[in-house]
């Protein structure tokens, strides 16, 4: 049978333009789907630049407009990776032009930006996706499959941490390439956004939707120079973040994150207790879950580490052979994968989040804002 192309338009080359990139090239060199990604146009403000780029990443052409190329129709989907304020705006866009979107985290600014994409999309029933990625890591889909299957019990408890040190400098600006991330303008929120949004994806797809959160926010620099203006402005994003959560499930967690953890560059960990059996995941061992079984003989028990890169690991038989290891850029083909074959079979259930699952982090995000604000315990509104 011969496989139908979806041509991908990409917005935006920066770090996430890459790790997008690199997923469009090495799909059907692992995975066997239907339909298969073609890189037809990337787009990006600076010529020269977004040239070099299409040349280098194999795009067939390139664009400096994005509404030039959301409009063209030898386009079929779209991946934003545009920073989070125009991530709404040109996913409306989208919708106009019947483009399929694959939209970088977080989904929007807040919820009532996500609320607005959400019921658009659905509307038109045009496949979508966001790229939260970490699931899609064999050992942390494994996780999932094992609370799924109920190995665990009843669960009591759920926590994670994403933990940085790239801003602690006084000097470092905020705006532009790379530094949005410290503009609260263009990218919503600092940690909540940012890097909580990972841990609560995934809490939320192991262990159902949380429910109430009690938070704490610090923004422990307070002005810093605009790279637009050359001007010092006040810092409005949270620099860090810990917040309290109860889930659906009546499991209880504890959340945190920061810029600040001097020695820490991406140490994103979760751990889950339940009655029978607790798990543990470390991103800088990403390869290994941690899992200590109750059920054993009392002598023989301890925590252990599954490395997950046997053929019947998650993904994993599709790669290399058992014992070798993947890195960070698998998760963005798994979840790219996971999209592919949705398309192959769309009655079949999805396996990955969609902007309706990514507004329910939205919310979550949201809830936790206000939290901090008020000092008060918040209820999430459910998506
Ligand atoms: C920030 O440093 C960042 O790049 C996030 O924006 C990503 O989403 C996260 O995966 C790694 O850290």
């Amino acid at each position: 049978m011969s496989k139908k192309e979806i041509r991908i338009g990409l917005i935006g080359y920066g770090f996430m333009g890459r790790t997008h990139s690199n997923a469009y090239s090495q799909l059907t060199h692992f995975f066997d789907t239907q339909h298969v990604p073609v890189r037809q146009a990337v787009c990006g403000r600076d010529e020269e630049k977004v040239k070099a780029f299409a040349e280098k990443w194999g795009y067939a052409s390139y664009e400096t407009d994005w509404r030039e190329l959301v409009k063209r129709e030898d386009i079929d989907a779209i991946d934003i990776c545009t920073p989070n304020d125009s991530h709404a705006e040109i996913a409306l866009e989208c919708i106009k032009h019947g483009k399929m979107i694959l939209c970088e985290k977080p989904l929007a600014l807040n919820g009532e930006q996500g609320e607005q994409m959400v019921k658009a999309v659905e509307a038109s029933g045009l496949p979508n996706l966001v790229w939260y990625n970490y699931r899609f890591l064999p050992a942390v889909t494994l996780a999932k499959n094992i609370v799924d299957a109920g190995e665990l019990g009843r669960v009591f408890h759920y926590r994670a941490n994403f933990l940085q040190d790239w801003t602690i400098s006084q000097d470092l600006p905020q705006g532009g390439a790379g530094l949005w991330r410290l503009d609260a303008a263009a990218a919503g929120s600092g940690v909540t956004g940012d890097l909580l949004a990972h841990c609560i994806d995934t809490a939320r797809w192991i262990n159902g939707d949380i429910v109430q959160v009690s938070a704490m926010t610090e923004t422990f620099i307070k002005e810093r120079v605009h790279t637009a203006t050359g001007e010092k402005q006040a810092v409005t994003i949270d620099d860090a973040c810990a917040f309290l959560a109860r889930f659906e499930n009546g499991s209880l967690a504890i959340f945190e994150s920061t810029r600040y953890a001097r020695g820490h560059k991406a140490l994103y960990t979760f751990e889950i207790n339940g009655e029978k059996k607790s798990l543990a995941w470390d991103l800088h061992d990403l390869n290994r879950l941690s899992y200590f079984d109750h059920g054993v003989p009392g002598d023989r028990r301890s925590w252990g580490s599954i490395h997950c890169s046997d053929g019947d690991h998650p993904y994993a038989g599709n790669w290399w052979v058992p014992g070798l290891c993947l890195g960070y850029e698998h998760s963005f083909i798994h979840e790219l994968y996971e999209f592919f074959r949705s398309l192959d079979d769309p009655s079949a259930k999805k396996a990955y989040p969609d902007f309706r699952h990514a507004l329910g982090t939205q919310y979550v995000c949201d809830a936790v804002l206000e939290s901090a604000k008020t000092g008060q315990w918040v209820d999430v509104k459910k998506a």
